[in-house]
């Protein structure tokens, strides 16, 4: 990827990346150095929501902070960065400042290595010089998390699996869909430190699970669904698939021996308010969830005044605000 883009480093850079939901999940890998997926997957960015990282070079090793504060080298945070950085540098260097900062709703569970990968990539891209397409820098990003590769592009987002044993085909594109009216809104039920990260927990599900044998096909179905949806702004087929989808991965990942299971009580009864939502006053809301026990609520704008009635506090999202009128501060 980084053949032929060898120059003398900036002394500065910085880039942004948005966090993003799968609406298709990835969850498996084929690959776990390259983090190569057994599926696509598609995602929505959320616009102004992410990541930014300043990056300078520095002598001595890398140094990494987050929203100001310096993190310990042996942290999982600063160690998977510090390896990240390893794969596009040199043995002699250089050393790297990282400090990174997250625009995110108050604990909504949203900050993630998605975004924080791609703003890093974006970061690195200006202090390298690489000259590199959209593409190559997905690639770069999904290095260092799978979802990365997604949150290099705003609005909808497909990662196409690939074939290559290199992973030189596994990147994410934009899907070319504008919907201003779509929306999403975390519920957050448990802001603790989830009790399985999600990539040893991809890997016990493929290894373990019976049911994960069935989750490919899963994919590549909802995948139709899904990008049909789109095409032909179907908001419920849309959201029925986007939440058949979520709960056929826990049920993978619960099928797992030992379980996954990063549900609590209250995953549930929020998934329940939205069905009640649903059921009793036909509000178009449907649920997904990620590898941990928050959910997040898609719908329509038409809907907010039902969503913010039912859920108390909740913090709506519009991915396609641009980021001059969006409210998030930094
Ligand atoms: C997704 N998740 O599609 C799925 C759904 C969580 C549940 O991608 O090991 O942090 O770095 O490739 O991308 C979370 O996994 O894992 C994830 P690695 P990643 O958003």
């Amino acid at each position: 990827l980084l053949a032929g883009q060898e120059g003398t480093p900036q002394a500065l850079g910085s880039g942004f990346a948005p966090a993003n939901i799968a609406l298709c999940k990835y969850w498996g890998k084929r690959d776990d150095e390259l983090n190569l997926p057994m599926t696509s997957s598609l995602s929505v960015s959320l616009g102004a929501l992410g990541t930014r990282t300043d990056l300078s070079v520095r002598d001595g090793g890398d140094e990494v902070l987050l929203d100001g504060e310096l993190v310990p080298p042996a942290d999982s945070f600063a160690a998977r960065i510090t390896s990240f950085l390893d794969l596009i540098r040199s043995e002699s260097g250089p050393g790297f400042r990282v400090a990174t900062q997250n625009a995110m709703p108050t604990a909504a569970g949203l900050a993630s290595s998605a975004s924080g990968f791609a703003a890093l990539v974006l970061a690195l891209k200006e202090v390298m010089g690489w000259d590199l397409d959209s593409r190559a820098l997905s690639m770069l990003a999904r290095l260092g998390s799978g979802s990365a590769c997604r949150s290099l592009f705003s609005g909808f987002v497909e990662w196409h699996v690939g074939v290559r044993d290199d992973g030189m085909d596994s990147y994410a594109e934009p899907i070319d869909c504008v919907w201003p009216d779509f929306r999403i809104a975390p519920v957050t039920v448990s802001a603790e430190r989830k009790s399985i990260g999600s990539r040893e927990a991809m890997r016990r599900t493929r290894d373990t699970s019976r049911l994960y044998e069935a989750w490919p096909a899963q994919v590549a179905e909802d995948l139709l669904a899904i990008r049909a949806a789109l095409r032909e702004r179907d908001f419920v087929r849309l959201g029925e698939t986007a939440e058949a989808n979520a709960l056929a991965m826990h049920a993978t990942m619960m099928a797992s021996r030992p379980a996954v299971l990063y549900w609590r009580p209250e995953t549930l009864e929020t998934i329940r308010r939205a069905w009640r939502l649903r059921e009793e006053r036909g509000i178009p809301v449907y649920c997904t969830m990620d590898a941990g026990p928050n959910v997040k609520l898609i719908f329509l704008r038409e809907s907010t005044a039902a969503i913010e009635s039912e859920f108390d506090a909740v913090e709506i999202i519009n991915p396609f605000e641009t980021a001059t009128t969006a409210k998030s501060e930094y």
